[in-house]
């Protein structure tokens, strides 16, 4: 039987502190499922670290980072099967490595390089989506879709706390819940829209509040709990295989780093805040778990960091070594018959940029 457990505000959560706040288990993860839970999260945490390093050498160009929202984002994903399909947006820019994508695809992204959009159908990951929600009637048409085909696949769409005030999270949800589509709506409550705190983002009390407007449940978990996020997400996968719709989660955690690496959060983030979250970190946190249930050894978590970190290296040493796109490229597939004008802008850039 899981246990998870119901904290303060109505969030669901399995890990305890190792102290006061027990611990909760989830039904049926092994041993090497919790490892490949925490090896998941290695990866993550690595990416993010190494590519807020990467920008500030120039390497990539500004970044999204992601740091204290990677239990969401692999509790989630290791919910799915390999047949589901994931809709991220920029804050979930790295979450195709789940699915075997390989690290210099998404570098090359963030290098603003062609060899970073891949053929959404070899990972079953659509492209990184940067206008906040437009992506989540795309993952509603797409789930929607599959069942129409008799496919059974699940489609989930990833967002923030901020992207719940769009008209495009309205009009997919209002589509899913009536067209009963097999998706979830996942949305990473981290309080903040760029500078925008949640509490002035909507009057609801919680934004999972907002779900039964749309004729579907609301669940409200700990987003920092990689095993909450994890038994939240394998819920709503078997309500929407099952046929009985939509989910919309609300993770709940606090954006400890700045909205990207060209803001600045000193002028509105409570610094207090921030210094609390990153002590409860939720890499961290799952590291300790698994200590305590006796199924990491420090020794071994080491080796897997170090292999993650073997992968960023080899990672940005080939998104480096892809030669620069002719500079045409800016023009290619934005018209179907070009003004006459290009031609000649072409040759402009040819000039200043010398090839
Ligand atoms: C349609 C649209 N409007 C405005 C922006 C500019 N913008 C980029 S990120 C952001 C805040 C989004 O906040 P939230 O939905 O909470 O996601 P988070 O960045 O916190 O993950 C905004 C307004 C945009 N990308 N797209
Ligand atoms: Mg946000």
């Amino acid at each position: 039987m899981s246990r998870v457990l119901p904290v303060e505000g109505g969030l669901s959560r399995v890990i305890g502190d190792g102290g006061a706040l027990p611990d909760g288990e989830v039904e049926g993860l092994s041993a090497d499922d919790l490892l490949a839970l925490y090896r998941s999260l290695v990866l993550l945490r690595t990416y993010d670290e190494r590519s807020v390093v990467y920008h500030r050498q120039g390497r990539i160009g500004t970044y999204a980072i992601f740091w204290n929202h990677e239990a969401m984002q692999v509790g989630s994903a290791f919910a799915l099967e390999d047949r589901d399909w994931i809709f991220p947006s920029y804050r979930e820019s790295a979450i195709g490595l789940l699915r075997g994508m390989p690290a210099s695809t998404v570098l090359s992204w963030w290098r603003g390089h062609p060899a970073g959009w891949w053929n959404p159908e070899d990972y079953n990951v659509a492209s990184i989506c940067v206008p906040i929600a437009t992506h989540v009637p795309h993952a509603v048409g797409f789930a929607w879709g599959s069942r129409l085909k008799g496919e059974e696949r699940v489609a989930i769409a990833y967002f923030g706390d901020g992207a719940t005030s769009e008209g495009s999270f309205h009009e997919g949800a209002t589509f899913a819940g009536v067209m009963k589509a097999p998706v979830i709506l996942f949305c990473n409550n981290n309080q903040w829209a760029i500078s925008t705190p949640v509490e002035v983002q909507t009057a609801a009390a919680t934004l999972a509040d907002k779900a039964i407007g749309y004729g579907m449940p609301g669940a409200r978990v700990d987003g920092g709990d990689v095993l909450a996020v994890y038994e939240a997400t394998r819920e709503a996968v078997a309500r929407a295989r099952a046929g009985e719709g939509p989910t919309f989660i609300e993770a709940v955690t606090y954006r400890t780093a700045p909205h990207a690496t060209a803001d600045d959060p000193s002028i509105y983030v409570d610094e207090a805040r921030v210094e609390a979250e990153r002590e409860n970190e939720c890499v961290g946190r799952y590291e300790r778990y698994l200590i305590r249930l006796g199924v990491l050894i420090e020794s071994r978590a080491q080796e897997i960091r170090q292999e993650a970190l073997e992968t960023m290296r080899a990672g940005i040493a080939e998104a480096e070594a892809e030669p620069a796109a002719d500079v045409s490229l800016v023009f290619e597939h934005a018209y179907e018959a070009p003004p006459s004008s290009h031609a000649d802008e072409l040759a402009e850039l040819r000039r200043i940029m010398g090839r």
